[in-house]
């Protein structure tokens, strides 16, 4: 509903809706992905993996797979052991264990899905054939699947170097907990279960090492959210150094937090084309994306709320038990969502007494992974579903309940009994937003009379509250160097009037030409269609690392807006020369300088053709570079918040779900683009509700994947989303540049609690809790028979 943008009227940019200028090229089928990319020369990989989850491997038989014709070779371990380490993820976190992540296994497979070894062929379908020409003989060895188990003291390690099954050990305590629970007014307990995911992106995993023989280097193109991350874990990796060693994000067809990683394929390619000294390339199929693509969410929670007889919240503990799978993910480690969980569990709400503890268990399933929301959908899910059963127990209105306890305006900013601190953001002021966008009182006047007709109607509220754009202080904290909490702009006015702006974010769907073309062009005064946005290669910035963590919005523009404004200080001191003026008598503005109190105006390329060729023009001592290069580093971040409420009428026959209506009262600051914001929401609340009504990776009780397909794991088309409302509460961020709040992740921090709160309200004539996600109608089936 937005009116499109006049471009060039000289108006501010940020803030309005300018349409996506990368969709044309997207939409009409003219995006350039890994798999697009043609190189004359090439060989072709597929990738031969475990069928069981835990075993020994005897022998493998390459024999046969080599005689066949278009066969180039077959590679275990072995065979590029020389060529790349194996990969272990560092954390200074006590108690942390680490895994070594062999790119193919070295003796011992611990999931379905691991790679094994690989072929190289001249072409992919050669490539598969001979995948049946292997004899690969594994010996299934005795290990536990169920995380609780596998967390015993004795019980068999998947890791036979390790002390134990607990990669990562983490709590928080806060206040005066166990006084708290002594004898409250209400005290409400309960178990919470978080089912498995995974991204299902578009594109699958794609990469393809570009090897340039006379120069032994390697150009990596990978369908990557972290290209910086990969390029300089690979150097290290395969002892290379950058000028040997490139890594290139094109169009990516999104990520979701699966492509954050460093995948053993990437290490793979890379491996053997300088083994080999040809390039190569490895297109994932979805059977492959589903078994081992990074995957998320696979908790158990056991939690307790202590309230007071008005409803004030005395105290919170939580135990959460995190299944992350066979390995610690490189590079963000076994504890990158388990510690989020206990981090955020407390919400945007007073807790003054807190106790939260985490395990991450390792099991031999897919190892886990960043996945949109990060921790912060299982804290959210478990917080909200326990505010609710206070309220029910108080006899409270649930909105009321929130309000009561929210951090209020006057208090911030607040540190959480985790030690987050939460910058002003509009918490109360979303609440009532949303209630009054959703017309919360007239809904639930309606649903009272269609359960007076039998109807199971339900109305779920949710508010949440995270950290975005976070800088070097919080990634600095487990000791990460990778994540720097920085990002890099290099900007350039060349000679021919055009204006490069390349960042170390990686876009995969954001739209960061459009909305970091907008920030740029609002510093420089230039037109949006002058400048050129780069993202997504290694090369074209020192150092980057990519878009995850809701980062970009704040810091590549930080580093977008600082890198414009010394390049506009830059050309203004040369026009004043030119015009025998002052700065200050100068006015940018679509791509032009005027001098204001005289007629003089000379537009950016004919400034650049004078400083860059008409040497008599500005003497040597005047003349300045029109390239400017600023890191931007917010140090702590910013918080962003919102409130979800929905409404749901769930079928007393099928028992399937419906999402009737869906308000958002969000706030992420100023925002760049209010119609990327809205894309932004809505899609993460399409994840959201994949994640409380469909989506489940499920392993069976032998480790084997009974999703591995997508007619089994089920993702919300079109017909599960509903249109959604949303409110932008807009406060201004107070600590960043620009004052904006990142925005990527939190629709899918809110749905799936105001979702399991929705259904439990419209199920409430049964008494059931739904206390486990996602609710598929088989578990509505479950729990209403259980009551
Ligand atoms: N934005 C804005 N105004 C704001 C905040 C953001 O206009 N106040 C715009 C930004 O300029 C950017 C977009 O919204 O174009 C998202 O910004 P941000 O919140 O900074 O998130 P990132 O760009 O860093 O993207 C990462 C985030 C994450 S972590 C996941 S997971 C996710 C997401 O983005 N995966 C996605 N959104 C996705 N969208 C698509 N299409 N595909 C994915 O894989
Ligand atoms: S899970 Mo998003 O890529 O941080």
């Amino acid at each position: 509903g937005y009116e499109p943008v006049k471009s060039g009227s000289g108006e501010r940019l940020v803030g309005q809706p300018v349409r996506r200028t990368e969709d044309a090229r997207l939409l009409c089928g003219m995006g350039r992905y890994v798999d697009d990319i043609e190189l004359g020369d090439i060989l072709h990989m597929s990738v031969y993996r475990s069928d069981k989850p835990y075993a020994k491997v005897l022998s493998i038989n390459t024999e046969e797979a080599k005689a066949l014709p278009g066969v180039y070779g077959v590679y275990t371990w072995q065979d590029i052991a020389d060529q790349v380490k194996p990969a272990v993820a560092f954390s200074r976190m006590a108690d942390y264990q680490s895994t070594v992540i062999y790119p193919l296994a070295n003796g011992v497979v611990r999931y379905v899905g691991e790679p094994i070894a690989v072929i190289l062929a001249s072409s992919r379908y050669i490539a598969e054939d001979a995948l049946n020409l292997l004899e690969v003989t594994l010996e299934p060895l005795t290990i536990e699947f169920d995380p609780i188990k596998a967390s015993q003291p004795n019980a068999p390690l998947l890791h036979e170097d390790l002390t134990s099954n607990i990669l990562v050990k983490r709590s928080f305590v806060k206040g005066e907990v166990d006084r708290a629970f002594e004898s409250p007014h209400a005290l409400i307990e309960a178990e919470f279960r978080f089912h498995r995911k995974t991204s299902v992106a578009m594109e699958n995993r794609v990469y393809l090492a570009d090897y340039e023989k006379s120069r032994g280097a390697i150009k990596l193109y990978t369908s990557s959210q972290v290209p910086g991350i990969i390029r300089d874990a690979l150097a290290e990796l395969l002892n290379m150094s950058g000028s040997q060693l490139s890594v290139t994000s094109p169009d990516v067809g999104g990520g979701f937090g699966g492509k954050t990683s460093l995948y053993p394929e990437e290490m793979i390619v890379c491996a053997l084309a300088k083994k080999v000294q040809k390039s190569i390339k490895w297109t994932g199929d979805r059977l492959e994306d589903l078994i081992s693509t990074s995957q998320a969410f696979d908790e158990r929670i056991k939690a307790r709320l202590a309230v007071d007889a008005s409803g004030n919240i005395l105290g919170l503990a939580a135990e959460v038990i995190s299944d992350i799978g066979a390995y610690s993910i490189y590079p963000w480690t076994a504890g990158i969502e388990p510690v989020q969980i206990i981090s955020f569990m407390p919400g945007p709400y007073r807790v003054p007494a807190y106790h939260g503890s985490v395990i991450a268990v390792t099991t031999p399933k897919a190892p886990t992974g960043p996945y949109r929301g990060v921790g912060r959908p299982t804290s959210t899910f478990v917080m909200e579903r326990l505010m609710n059963m206070a309220a029910k127990k108080l006899g409270m209105d649930p909105v009321e309940l929130r309000l009561k306890n929210m951090v209020r305006p006057e208090e911030f900013p607040y540190k959480t009994p985790s030690g987050i601190v939460w910058d002003k953001s509009a918490f109360t002021e979303g609440l009532v937003a949303a209630g009054e966008a959703f017309s919360y009182n007239e809904r639930r006047e309606y649903q009272s009379k269609a359960r007076a007709e039998g109807r199971w109607v339900g109305i779920g509220v949710a508010s949440y509250a995270e950290l975005s754009g976070i800088g070097s202080k919080i990634s600095a904290s487990p000791g990460m160097p990778i994540n720097t909490g920085t990002d890099t702009c290099i900007i350039s006015l060349d000679s021919t009037g055009a204006i490069t702006a390349a960042f170390g974010c990686a876009a995969h769907g954001q739209g960061h030409e459009t909305t970091l073309a907008q920030v740029v062009a609002d510093e420089l005064g230039a037109k949006i269609q002058d400048i050129r946005v780069i993202t997504g290669d290694s090369s074209a910035v020192p150092h980057g690392t990519g878009s995850y963590a809701s980062r970009t919005a704040v810091l590549s523009s930080g580093a977008g807006i600082l890198a414009a404004q010394e390049l506009k200080s830059r050309m203004a001191s040369m026009a004043a020369y030119l015009f025998n003026t002052s700065v200050e008598d100068l006015r940018f503005m679509n791509s032009s300088i005027e001098q204001l109190s005289a007629s003089n105006s000379i537009d950016f390329s004919k400034l650049a053709k004078t400083v860059y060729s008409e040497m008599g023009r500005i003497p040597a001592d005047h003349r300045l570079e029109l390239t400017v290069t600023k890191t931007y580093d917010p140090i702590f971040g910013t918080t962003s918040s919102a409130t979800h409420m929905v409404e749901v009428e769930v079928d007393p026959i099928t028992f399937k779900v419906d999402i009737k209506r869906y308000v958002i009262a969000e706030d992420c600051g100023q925002m760049i683009n209010p119609l990327i914001v809205d894309g932004q929401i809505r899609g993460a609340v399409a994840q959201g509700i994949g994640a409380a009504l469909l989506e489940e990776v499920v392993y069976d009780e032998v480790g084997q994947v009974l999703t591995a397909s997508l007619v089994d794991y089920a993702i919300p088309t079109a017909l599960e989303i509903p249109d959604v409302k949303i409110v932008h509460m807009d406060i201004k961020a107070p600590n960043t540049l620009g004052g904006f709040r990142g925005v990527g992740e939190g629709g899918t921090i809110g749905a799936p609690a105001a979702i399991a709160n929705a259904v439990t309200d419209a199920l409430s004539s049964f008494g059931c809790e739904v206390n486990e996600l996602p609710v598929t109608p088989e578990r509505i089936f479950q729990l209403i028979n259980k009551n």
